[in-house]
Order: C-alpha cells, then structure tokens, then sequence
C-alpha cells in the first residue's frame, strides 16, 4: 500500500478495475429486487458544470448504497442532443451542428468518467442519433393517425428582417435578438398534442408519487384545474350589428366565481374576440388598439403584470340575474386562449378588474361582505375583496346573506332555470405545440401531398434522417432551402409530394428516453418488453427544480401515451423524485464608467474574511486592486462566478469534489461554494488514508464477529458508537436522503476510533472491523479511496462485491455507561452504572465513590444533581 493518498493514481486506478469487471454494466435478473437509478441526462454544451456534478453524485450515491443493500442497479446516462446552442455555436464557429455536438459528448463522457460515476456506459444514448429518434417518429406517425396529434394554426415570433420563426428566448424586449426588427406575430401551421385530454390524469396520478409536495404542487398549478361556470349575457337589441351569427344572441363568459354575479359592472372581451371586431369596423381607434393587443406578448405572466389597457366598445349585454345593462370593453388582460375570451368583470373583488375599473373610472359595486365587516385597507386587498370563506353576499337580492357555497350553488340553479349558465370545468393547461422551425431537432415525419394531404411517413420508410453535415447561417431552417431533403414521393398516390421541414420540440426526446435506456440497441422496436417488464419505471429520479413543471409533465405525459400504446406497462415514469439545489458561488465585479458591471470570477480574485468568517475584502489577483463582493448567486455566465469542477478534479481528485458536494449541504438545498471548505474535505480523505495506513502496517486483522458482552470498555464503547452510526448512516442514505448528515457520523466515527486504545484483547479486531465499516458507509460518496483503502485491509474480495454492513443489535445497546463524579461542580471521581439505572441508583453509587466520600469531608449534601448519562453532581 502507498503510504500517501495520491488520487492522480489511485482513482483512474479504481475506474479501471470496476470497468474491467463490469461492475456497473446492468442485466435483468429476476432472483434480485430491482433499483433503476435516473439522473436528468446533460445537454452536451462542451464541459460539465458544478449543477451536473452535483446532480450526478447524488445518484451515483444512492445507486452504489443501493448495490451493496442487493439491489440489481441500472443507472444510465446519455445525452439531451439536439437543441438551440448547437445551432448558435454552428454560427459563432462554422462548424456543424452535429460535429460540435458529438465532440462535446466525448469530451464530457470522459469528465464523467473521471468523476468515477458507476454508470453502466453500455445503455449510453444521444438523442439526435437515427437509432434514438427513429422510434419517436414512429410513434408520432400512429398518434397522429389516431389524432393525438393534430394540425392546426399557431401563432410564433417572426422576425420580419431576418425572415425566420424565432424562439421566445431570441425575442429580447420585442425585439428580435440579432436583427434588432420588431417581431410580429403569424399564425403558421403547426402540429400539437392532445395533453388536454390527459389533464384528469395527470392530476389523478400524482396522488401515488413519492415526489417532493412543492412539485407536485406546480404540477397541479399548471395543469390549473377550476370549476366554475360558463354564464351567457344576451347582447341587447341594439347591439347586435356585424355580429357573426355565432355572436349574435349572446356573450358567453367563464367565470370562477358565478357568486359575485350581481356585482358585474361591465364584460371585458379579448382583442381576437367577434364582437371585438364587429364594433371596430366603424371604429378605427378601436381597429388599432385591436392590431396592438394582437402584436403584443402571449406569455401569461406578462399578461398579469402588464399596464391594464382598453377600450369601450359602444355595445352592451344584459346581466341575466337582474337585467342591468353592462357595456362590453375590449382588454388587454383577457386572454383569447383561456374560457370563452370573455369575462364578467367583477371590479370590487377581482384585483385586474379593479385595476382597469379604477383606470378608467367604471363602477364598482361590492357585493360579499366579510361575516365581520372590517374597513377597507388596500394592503389587504385579498383578505377583504378576494375573499371567499367567512363571506356573506349583499347587494344581490334574493341571495343577500348567502356563504360562498351557498351562493355559487343558488346563483348556478338560477342560471340553469334561466337557461343562461352551467357549471363547467376548465383547465390552464394548453394542448402541447411541438413544431419548431429549427434546424437541430427530429423532423416531424409528415408529407404534405396536394391531392391527399397530411400523409405520415410509413413505418417501412423511417427513419426521416436529418442530414448532419449542415451548416445553419441563421436566416432560417436549412432544411427549407434544401429540395434534396424535402423533395419527395407521396407514400399513398405516389405523386409529388412535399416533407415537413419543421423538426420537433426538444422536450419530446427528453419525454421517454427513461424508456429507451432499458434496451438502448434494440433496432426492432422502441421498448424491448421484457426490459419494460422487468425495470417498470425510475425508482428514482434525481435532477434540478428547473425542471418541475415542463419536463416533467412532458415525461408523464409521454407514458401514458406509451402506457396506451402497449409499449411499457406503467403509467408514471419516476417513483421518487429528488430536485436538487442550486450550487451558489461569491460574485465579484467594478462598476464602469458606463454604469455597466464586469464581473469577475471567483478563482481570479483573492478573498479576505472578518473574524465572524464573513466575506471581508476582495482584490483581484491580476492587478492587485479591490473589486466589490456582489454575494452568493447561482453559479452563473452572466455573472462569471462559475468554478469549474475539472480545476477541482485535476488538483483534488474526484473523491475531494463528490464528498465537498455531498457534505456541505443537504441535497435539496442550495450549496455556497466555499474552497476552504474543498480544502477540508480533502483533508478528511489524507487523514482517512493514513488512518488505515497505520493500521494495515502491523499486518492482517479480520473483523470482530464475537459476543459484544465480552469486550472491555473502550472497545465496547467504540462498537456502540460504530453499530449505531450503521444504523443512522443507513437511514441518512436510504429514507432521509441526507447525505451531509451520514459524512459527518461517520466523521465522529473515526473521531473516537482515533481516541480507543486497542492494545489489549479483540484490539485489532475491532479496529478492523471499524474501519471496513467505514470504508463500506463511505463508498457511495467516496467510491475510489474506500475501493483503494478496502483491498489493502482485505485481499480476498473488492468492496464493490461487499454487503452493506448491518448493525448489531447487542452492540447497539449501551449496558453500561461512564458518568462523572463532581463535588461543588469539581470533578472528582468516575462511575460506571447500567444505562437504564434508576436516579437513587445513580446518586447513590455516586456518593459511594472515594472521591466524593474524600472531597465532602463529611457534610451531608445539599443537593444532587444529575444529568442523565452525562454527570453527578454533589453539593455541600
Ligand atoms: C368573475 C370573477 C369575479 C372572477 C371575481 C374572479 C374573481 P381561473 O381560476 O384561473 O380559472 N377569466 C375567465 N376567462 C378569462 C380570460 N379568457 N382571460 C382572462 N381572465 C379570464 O380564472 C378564472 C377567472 O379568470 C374567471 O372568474 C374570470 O374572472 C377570469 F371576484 O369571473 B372571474
Ligand atoms: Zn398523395
């Protein structure tokens, strides 16, 4: 054995032996239980940052605890490839997509691989390969004869000087993000999932997921399920011109809150709505105002933020419960998209209605009085307009008096009677739109023939391959500049026929790859079925909150539809979910004389602490002058304070990175850069080693497996101490998923090993016991140390091939505890007494003791205190 810890040699070392073996390469197997360990797959944007390292750790903890408890582990990894930046890059380099992509893989395959991740490297997969994106276009082809997926319009971003579709993230202020043009909106075909039929179900099913109730939380607010009513106001008689016949009778609105019927004071239509545009043919500030609303942003949180603006139309409807007159406005707050586009506003207790109301000068009338009225105060708007529970109506006739229930139910049977309303439930929730007009994607496997339309492509003629060797110049998809792709034969008539160019969503290849990783090589079928039988779905899902919602919901969503399709018996495709923090470092940055910041990046500047350890002063290196502290942030580009886990690596070691990340905050948490703090966990790993080095020195040991009743005193305290952090480690790793917690007892651990004396009988073996225990509870975390540290204290067996160590339950009982003897708060004796001895007991023996009997020089005592376990203390 090396007498210095030399990771440099040690770990690739290790990664060796266990690729050797294949240790982590996974196979079904019935006799074992199963653990399909799954972390969010990286996009291969050119090196891995702090997030992936942090993200991969923890799964590479918990499969490896997994392992030794007899679980069959399968963690894969591959790579979320196509996408925006691999088209940007092609731009700023000239080089193609696809290259750029592939050497990004393997460039950060080889950081993976050097971090010692147990990832079984068989099951890797790119998503921008044919293999991989073959089968998604096929089960696009049968969705979409069974009408899952549909056409229809859309409206995108179109930059008018560029001349191309952008995405919402290349609109910056408006405005298109290289020309700089104002980006109009047009409607332009597109395809989209039926997710809205799915919405019941995926409220339903997040009931039985072990996911944290945040994320289930955002799930549920996306999906947005309401119940409330759709209520119809009669347009009044002398309203109706140009109205289309749909239009023409009445108004329908959707509302949550039918109760507040009687204090409707005006209805608000959105910019696209019929009436909208009847009344604007005789109105042209009306038109304008219509072609405004219709440019602006579609983005929902803009809609709530932004300045309420509109219009009166010269029309008006009928309020069905008491026959007012409410004049219809045009607002840019109600969305076409959402209910009816129209809505009943209701300005004393709705806070956008409010807002508009008072802007310009409509009526508001209240109608729910608090059950203890309180005075209005505009800093509790919620709590007395917004209210529901504890209100009463007034105002409302014959439903003055009535609760929230109430009225909703006695308001809803009146509309019913009148014809006018039913309830209806509505969800937020919008069918999924997957065209992209991008270069880097799967093609949608369409063609468009002028005699049969739509046709899919036939199973026998997929895959639809994107040509790779494609330079992008930014004006546009290539793919619509190249007849050689899109030329074609219609596969029903045969005739001349046009291919789709547009590619799909990139959250489509994410959606089922959990799938795809249970037979990555199968060229016969998307899921071979008795890999889908036996892996079922993750037992475990690890990756960032970013992704709570979309991906997310996408990826449940998919297997469902696959669930359907017969290709994979679950319908939930991550058991357990953990969303791991963000990773923070100190951000640094001068002010210019532009007002503007630079930033700089942590490793260039030195830092400098108070005596509280607070950040005091910081100079940068390169010139010796301060620079401002501008706080923990997301490790970020904009703000330069990224570290990069390869410098880590390269003057650490793999093990100093994974054990800093895993020790210096729970995973769910956010976790401050500190390289004090890298520093002391390498430390930990050198004392780890000379530890084991001193021990082994002496020769061969094997571990203690007699009775614990039989041991001496410090050797007994040291397997208590030993068997009970067994316990709790094993409960960190498995139910709490703690890992900070189960480092810092095995830290006390080798704390009191340090301090046993093992000369005497079972010395050695107890301390080889201990340190084997050790070496097992640190592997998840600390994988090539503990390999390298176990195959010197046992040459029969790797510890890949080790149990987990269990604990026993003689040695977790402490018999006999140590307390202390004081006089007058002195120290002056030591007894040993049962663990479970009763308090007379204690004092008792205590008094007894030579010290105490010496030291209380014959006075009675006044009193004894005792802390139990801990002390005695005698007062005289
Ligand atoms: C009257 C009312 C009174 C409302 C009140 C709220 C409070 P959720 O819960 O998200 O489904 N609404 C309906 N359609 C709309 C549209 N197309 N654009 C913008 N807003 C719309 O929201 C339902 C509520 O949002 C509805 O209930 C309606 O306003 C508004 F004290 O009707 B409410
Ligand atoms: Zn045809």
């Amino acid at each position: 054995m090396q007498e210095h810890y030399q990771p440099s040699v040690s770990e690739p070392a290790a990664q060796q032996a266990w690729a050797e073996q294949g240790v982590f390469n996974a196979k079904e197997d019935a006799s074992k239980p199963k653990f399909y360990c799954l972390s969010m797959f990286p996009y291969p944007s050119g090196k891995l940052h702090m997030g992936h390292v942090r993200n991969y750790t923890i799964g590479d903890v918990l499969s490896r605890f997994k392992r030794l408890n007899g679980f069959n582990v399968m963690q894969p990894m591959g790579w979320d490839a196509f996408g925006m930046p691999a088209e940007n890059a092609a731009l700023k380099n000239g080089t193609a997509p696809a290259k750029w992509t592939y050497e990004n893989i393997a460039y950060m395959r080889g950081q993976l691989k050097s971090l010692g991740f147990g990832i079984d490297w068989q099951r890797e997969l790119a998503t921008c390969t044919p293999e991989y994106y073959r089968w998604e276009q096929l089960l696009f082809t049968k969705l979409f004869e069974k009408g899952v997926i549909y056409k229809k319009l859309g409206t995108v971003n179109w930059d008018p000087v560029d001349q191309t579709v952008l995405a919402n993230e290349q609109v910056i202020d408006g405005r298109g993000w290289r020309s700089g043009a104002v980006v109009e909106k047009r409607e332009i075909p597109m395809y989209y999932f039926k997710i809205t039929d799915y919405a019941e179900a995926l409220l339903d099913d997040l009931e039985g997921l072990d996911w944290p109730e945040q994320v289930k939380t955002m799930q549920r607010n996306w999906i947005g399920k309401s119940r409330g009513m759709t209520v119809r106001f009669a347009v009044a008689e002398d309203s109706r011109q140009g109205l289309p016949e749909s239009h023409a009778d009445y108004i329908q609105v959707y509302t949550t809150r039918p109760d507040t019927l009687m204090g409707a004071t005006y209805l608000a239509v959105a910019a696209e709505h019929p009436l909208a545009a009847a009344a604007a043919q005789s109105h042209p500030e009306l038109q304008a105002f219509i072609a405004e609303c219709k440019a602006g942003s579609v983005a929902e949180a803009d809609m709530a933020t932004m300045e309420k603006k509109g219009l009166p139309t010269g029309r008006f409807v009928v309020n069905p419960l008491n026959g007012e007159r409410l004049e219809v406005w045009v607002a840019n707050y109600v969305l076409w998209g959402y209910g009816d586009g129209a809505v009943m506003a209701v300005p004393a207790h709705d806070e956008r209605d409010f807002e508009f109301a008072n802007k310009f000068g409509l009526p508001v009338k209240q109608v729910i009085e608090l059950d203890e009225p309180q005075p209005y105060d505009p800093k509790n708007w919620h709590e007395w307009y917004g209210a529901k529970e504890g209100t009463r109506l007034i105002n409302s006739g014959e439903f003055d008096g009535l609760d929230f229930q109430a009225a909703f139910n006695a308001i809803g049977a009146k509309l019913n009677a009148l014809g006018a309303g039913e309830a209806k439930t509505q969800y937020r929730l919008r069918d999924w739109g997957i065209s992209r007009q991008r270069y880097w994607g799967c093609p949608i496997p369409i063609i468009h023939c002028d005699a049969c339309g739509d046709v899919p492509v036939p199973a026998e003629q997929l895959p639809v391959v994107l040509p790779e060797d494609v330079i992008p110049d930014g004006s546009g998809s290539p793919l619509t500049k190249m007849p050689e792709f899109y030329e074609t034969a219609c596969p029903k008539c045969g005739g001349h026929a046009k291919r789709e160019t547009d590619t799909m969503d990139t959250f489509m290849e994410s959606s089922w790859y959990q799938f795809r990783y249970m037979s990555p090589q199968d060229d016969s079928q998307m899921v071979e079925p008795a890999a889908a039988a036996y892996w079922q779905a993750a037992d475990q899902y690890i990756g960032g909150i970013e992704h709570a919602i979309l991906h997310l919901l996408y990826a449940r969503f998919f297997t469902k539809l696959m669930h359907g399709e017969g290709i994979v018996p679950v319908r939930e495709p991550f058991n357990r979910l953990l969303t791991q923090g963000m990773v923070l470092a100190q951000t640094f940055y001068r002010v210019r004389e532009d007002g503007g910041k630079d930033w700089f990046n942590p490793a260039d500047v030195d830092l400098t602490f108070d005596d509280k350890g607070r950040p005091a002063a910081a100079v940068l290196r390169a010139d010796g002058q301060p620079v401002e502290i501008g706080g923990m942030e997301k490790m970020s580009k904009s703000k330069n304070n990224g570290v990069d886990p390869q410098a880590i690596i390269d003057t650490y070691g793999a093990d100093t990175a994974r054990l800093f990340m895993m020790f210096a905050a729970p995973p769910e948490q956010s976790l401050e850069w500190n390289d004090a703090a890298v520093e002391g966990a390498h430390r930990f790993l050198r004392r780890l080693w000379r530890t084991v080095y001193e021990f082994q020195k002496d020769g061969a040991a094997s571990a203690f497996s007699g009775n614990h009743n039989e041991l001496s005193g410090s050797l007994k305290d040291l397997r208590f101490k030993l068997h009970n952090t067994i316990a709790k480690v094993s409960d960190d790793y498995g139910r709490r998923q703690q890992f900070n917690t189960a480092v810092a007892a095995v830290m006390e651990l080798l704390n009191q090993f340090d301090k046993t004396d093992f000369a005497g009988e079972y010395g050695r073996a107890v301390a080889q016991e201990t340190l084997e225990a050790v070496l097992l509870l640190l592997w998840p975390i600390v994988p090539h140390i503990s390999e390298n540290l176990w195959a010197a204290l046992r040459e029969d067996s790797p510890l890949w091939q080790q149990r987990w160590p269990q604990s026993d339950p003689a040695a977790l009982v402490q018999t006999e505890i140590e307390m202390m003897v004081q006089v007058n708060g002195k120290l002056r004796d030591k007894i040993t007494v049962a663990a479970d001895a009763p308090k007379d007991a204690v004092e008792a023996a205590a008094l007894a003791t030579a010290g105490a009997q010496k030291f209380m020089e014959g006075k009675a005592p006044k009193k004894i205190i005792v802390v139990p376990k801990r002390l005695v203390n005698i007062v005289v």
